[in-house]
């Protein structure tokens, strides 16, 4: 399973800001590929995999991928409204949880879709921050 707490400090633009309390925001789904991500509160249907609560105040919601059920190569993607990324330094600050047997990648996507940050695998029953400096881009999406 892999769960994202995303907040955003990206210089330009405060639209990304999300702590999925309500919904996903300006965040929108994928719908070309496998899965999509549901909001989820509290622990994960399955034992021993998942946060037991959310990070922004411990009786939240948080974005949600089940990754114990499916198939080996599903994915599914958050997608960003289009942003655009001055040349002044901007940072994607996000709470990733992944904690499990079955967690595979957590990508970010950056300019050019090219991936900008990767964890793979259990990454312990914490939540853990993540700052990701993003290079300068017009009109992409993360
Ligand atoms: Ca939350
Ligand atoms: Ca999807």
């Amino acid at each position: 399973m892999a769960d994202g707490e995303l907040s955003r400090q990206l210089a330009s633009s405060q639209i990304l800001d999300c702590n999925f309390d309500k919904d996903f925001c300006s965040w929108t789904q994928d719908t070309t590929d496998q899965k999509d991500w549901a909001r989820q509160a509290n622990g994960t249907a399955t034992q021993g995999t998942g946060p037991s609560q959310d990070h922004t105040s411990g009786h939240g919601y948080y974005a949600y991928l089940e990754t114990s059920t499916g198939f080996r190569g599903s994915s599914a993607q958050l997608i960003s409204p289009k942003i655009t990324v001055g040349t002044g330094k901007a940072c994607l600050t996000f709470w990733y949880h992944m904690y499990g047997p079955h967690v595979a990648d957590l990508n970010v996507y950056g300019p050019t879709n090219k991936i900008i940050w990767n964890r793979n695998g259990n990454q312990n029953n914490i939540w853990k921050q993540a700052s990701v400096d993003v290079s300068a881009g017009s009109s992409f999406s993360m």
